[in-house]
């Protein structure tokens, strides 16, 4: 039998020799264990005479908690020390700039739709949605574009199954927009639309247009003309040059096509441009009868213009953008210098 004193020396020595975990988890063992000290102890209390038996218990089993105090606050400490030799290990100073700026920015294209749809809406055009899924009938037939048109070899698309197509255009949302809200109208509707492409500087497969349509008694070319230059002077300022050509589309008659000056090259010619110092942005034209009764509209009391925007080429000039692809190709760092 030892005495409590001698217990408590021989923790004592130990403890000062203990430098870590593991010399303290040999301690722990030594006296705290089911072989060790104080479980000896524990069992020697029968040999203890019965008078003194109960005092030396508890004496024993408050050295026991003495002793499990000081182990598990040691535990801590080294816990402790573990943990902050671990943080300074991975230390991360969080001030440094990331190799990435990782807040987001709108696409180009974006920008460009939204400053054409606010002008619109500012002049009360409503905004309508329209699918990129389409069916043969609204892309084409209504659009007085029958089957067998040749105009239907410029705009070809994926075919879907069902007479249903990628729509190649968003002129769709004029029948919709008729059919919709009856005449009078202004509407305007914009999206991604879908064509079988030769891909170069100004031709993307998968583009972007803004379609408007203005329906109402007695609108001439002189309205149209009124609308496009109010719509380009918000955008790019009033020394803009532009010039309106006749061109062919099934849905309008007469036809125009609206270029501008080319601002990637200031006229001189470059790829966009195909080297003629102008760039098409824009079909339009006073809408078609067949158009106008397709949507339910009467023709004979109304008359209307319609246009489209391609918004893609609106943004190269706005932002000096030299070739579509670069639009399209995902790279972070050229989206980034539009936020
Ligand atoms: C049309 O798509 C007609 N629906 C526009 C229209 C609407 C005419 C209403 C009359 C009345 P076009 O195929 O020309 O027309 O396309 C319109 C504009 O979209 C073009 O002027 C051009 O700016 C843009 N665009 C056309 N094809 C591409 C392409 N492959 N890549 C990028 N932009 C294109």
């Amino acid at each position: 039998m030892i005495t409590l004193e001698q217990i408590k020396q021989d923790f004592q020595k130990e403890w000062q020799g203990m430098h870590s975990l593991a010399d303290m988890e040999k301690i722990k063992i030594a006296f705290l264990g089911k072989k060790g000290i104080i479980a000896d102890q524990m069992k020697l209390l029968r040999d203890v005479p019965a008078a003194d038996r109960a005092q030396r218990g508890q004496d024993l089993n408050r050295l026991k908690q003495e002793i499990t105090d000081k182990i598990t606050e040691q535990n801590n400490r080294f816990l402790e020390q573990e943990e902050e030799k671990l943080m300074d290990k991975q230390w991360l100073d969080i001030s440094l700039e990331s190799a990435y700026n990782l807040a987001g920015a709108l696409h180009p294209v974006t920008h460009m739709r939204r400053k054409l749809e606010d002008v619109f809406l500012s002049m009360g055009f409503q905004l309508l949605k329209g699918n990129h899924v389409e069916t043969e009938y609204y892309n084409f037939e209504a659009l007085n574009i029958p089957k067998d048109h040749p105009a239907r070899d410029m705009q070809d698309t994926f075919y879907l199954g069902e007479n249903r197509l990628l729509r190649t255009h968003t002129s769709s949302i004029q029948i919709h927009g008729m059919k919709k809200l009856g005449a009078p109208l202004r509407v305007i509707g914009s999206g991604k639309v879908f064509r079988c492409e030769r891909v170069d500087a100004s031709h993307e497969s998968c583009f972007h247009q803004l379609e408007g349509m203005l329906v109402d008694e007695d609108i001439s070319l002189a309205h149209l003309k009124y609308f496009i230059d109010t719509y380009t002077k918000a955008v790019f300022g009033s020394n803009t040059k532009m010039r309106l050509r006749p061109a062919y589309f099934p849905f309008v008659e007469p036809g125009l096509e609206l270029d501008l000056n080319c601002m990637l090259c200031g006229g001189k010619g470059c790829s966009a441009c195909k080297q003629t110092g102008w760039i098409e942005v824009m079909g339009c034209g006073l809408v078609h009868p067949n158009v106008l009764q397709a949507g339910d509209v009467d023709s004979k009391k109304y008359s209307g213009f319609a246009f489209g925007i391609g918004v893609d080429r609106f943004a190269m000039m706005a932002y000096g953008i030299k070739d579509i692809r670069l639009l399209y190709n995902g790279g972070i760092p050229f989206i980034q210098s539009f936020a």
